[in-house]
């Protein structure tokens, strides 16, 4: 695909796929990465976390906004997302707080097949993910365009429940789990990367596991 293909040499060469020395222990995984990353255990339990507001959002209500550097600002409803390329995905869930998920069975789209309905401009850099609690998280867009990066509805079979961001939350498998916001609202494209809501209180622009990569 187009915009991925344009992205796809400065997504090779992002840590999680290419750092010749990860931090980390165990098997390694699909990328070449240790299992576990520095600091990081696993846990049983998938815990929640956020800002402690629960929005009411549902499938009905559900309105994703494309739009900042794009050609074709776009808004989608929940039954036009069952209407892109549908994925499954089984992937590592890793928080900041120290936890790891392992093997959390997703099924959504992907965030690149969202963005190239857009037609971002060529001086898009970076993603903000904008939710209906009004948390922001920034993405750069060799990140967001992994195609294991997702907008995912259903997790393990049944569907995404609401206090882990359902109907509709992000992913990015990839990175810190911070960076996947829930009840996620509006993808805004940026010509220039700027800090989401966590960023501006000190966590990493970049959030990447393997380097331990968690403050800015
Ligand atoms: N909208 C929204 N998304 C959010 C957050 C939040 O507070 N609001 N917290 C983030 C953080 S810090 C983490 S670790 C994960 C936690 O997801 P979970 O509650 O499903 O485990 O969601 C991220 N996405
Ligand atoms: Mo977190």
């Amino acid at each position: 695909m187009e915009l991925r293909k344009r992205w796809e040499a400065r997504t090779q060469a992002t840590p999680s796929m290419a750092d010749p020395s990860p931090l980390g222990s165990g098997p390694v995984n699909r990328h070449g990465m240790p299992r576990l990353p520095v600091g990081q255990s696993a846990s049983k339990k998938w815990p929640v976390l956020d800002l402690g507001v629960l929005p009411e959002v549902t499938r009905e209500s559900f309105r994703l906004e494309i739009d900042g550097a794009v050609e074709v600002p776009t808004t989608l409803r929940f039954h036009e997302l069952l209407e892109l390329e549908q994925v499954e995905d089984v992937s590592d869930f890793h928080c900041v707080t120290t936890w790891s998920k392992f093997d959390l069975a997703w099924k959504g789209v992907r965030v690149s097949d969202l963005l190239a309905l857009a037609r971002p401009l060529e001086s898009a850099r970076a993603l903000m993910a904008h939710a209906s609690d009004r948390y922001t998280t920034n993405v750069a867009l060799e990140e967001a365009l992994k195609p294991d990066v997702l907008l995912v509805y259903q997790v393990d079979g049944a569907p995404l429940p609401r206090e882990h961001g359902g109907p509709v939350r992000m992913i990015t498998p990839q990175l810190y789990a911070w960076k996947g916001a829930k009840w996620i609202n509006r993808l805004e494209l940026l010509t220039e990367n700027a800090p989401g809501f966590w960023e501006q209180r000190g966590y990493s622009m970049t959030a990447h596991p393997w380097r331990d990569d968690r403050y800015g």
